[in-house]
Formats: C-alpha cells, structure tokens, sequence
C-alpha cells in the first residue's frame, strides 16, 4: 500500500513537472534589441527600431524612420527574421504564435505582432513609442529573431489576415543587443 502511494506521488510530481516546463517561456536574459531598418518593394525607406525591457511582460518600442509617404503605414513584427526578398515576403505573415485573428496589438486577441500603424509626418519621417504588453524580450520564443515590416498603406485594424496595409516597403530582423 505505501508503494503505491510513493509510485503515485512520483508519478504526480513527474506529470507537475513536466506541465511546468511545457506552458512556462524558456527564458534568456535579453533587455534591448534593435531592429535596422532597409528599403524593400524599391523604396527608399530607412532607419532604426529599438526595443526595450521596461517590466516584466511590457516593452517599450521607439521608431525612428525615413523615407516614407506622409501618413499612416501598417507596422508588424513578422514570423520569420528573412528580409532577404525584394519584396519582403521572406518574412512570411504576421507573428501569430497563439492562431488569433488580425487586430490591435493585444495579445488575448490578436496576432503578437500586430503594431497597429505608425505615422510619418509631412517630410515622411517617423519618431513614434509604442509600448506593447504580454511579451518579453526574453523569451525564446519572442519577437527577438523575428523580422519588422513597414507597409505601404493604412492596417486598417480589421481585414483579415494583414489589415489590408498593402505592399512591404521596409524590413528588419530584431536582434538581441
Ligand atoms: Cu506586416
Ligand atoms: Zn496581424
């Protein structure tokens, strides 16, 4: 009877384990990361994104861009880190680790890598913060080593699977600095 029970507490404590290590991120020790910006789709666009720790689950984003339409652009992280085709395709769709439809940034209910739209002002340049919360630099299986893609046009928030945002104008992968 005593066996029994020791083979059962062991086999609980094997199952907690395991469960553990499944669900918890595997974490690294990353607080900043930069994305340098490059001309796709024969643009002329240019510039650099920073990313930074600032809680837990929360990141800072500041854009500093130029070269652009004066205007809204849809802005994404990308699942793949490939900005090697001349249209940016290499980068492959929105991140989108949890399978949740296109939207705002919000990650109980949209992609990850929605970052909504950024805005260039009349000379086309761009100097925007964006804070995105539920993700972490440290994660392995986060933004870092993914690529950013600026678009053409408006995300329009809505359309599935890309907001509508057109072409892809600019591209970067985020590495870990
Ligand atoms: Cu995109
Ligand atoms: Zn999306």
């Amino acid at each position: 009877m005593k066996t029994k029970i020791y083979i059962t507490a062991i086999f609980i404590l094997i199952t907690y384990f395991y469960y553990c290590n499944s669900t918890k991120p595997n974490l690294v020790s990353v607080k900043k990361a930069k994305a340098e910006i490059m001309p796709k789709s024969g643009t002329n666009v240019f510039g650099s994104v920073t990313f930074t720790q600032i809680a837990d689950n929360s990141i800072k984003i500041v854009v500093s861009v130029v070269g652009l339409k004066p205007g809204k652009h849809g802005f994404h992280i990308h699942e793949k880190g490939d900005c090697s085709s001349n249209d940016g395709e290499s980068a492959l769709g929105h991140w989108n680790p949890d399978k949740l439809e296109h939207s705002v940034h919000d990650k109980e209910n949209s992609h990850a890598g929605d970052l909504g739209n950024i805005t260039a002002n009349h000379e086309g340049s761009v100097f925007q913060e964006i804070i995105i919360k539920n993700v972490s630099l440290s994660d392995t299986k986060g933004p870092v080593g993914k690529a950013l893609i600026i678009h053409a046009d408006e995300d329009n928030l809505k359309t599935q699977p890309d907001g509508n945002s057109g072409k892809r104008i600019a591209c970067g992968i985020i590495r870990s600095n």
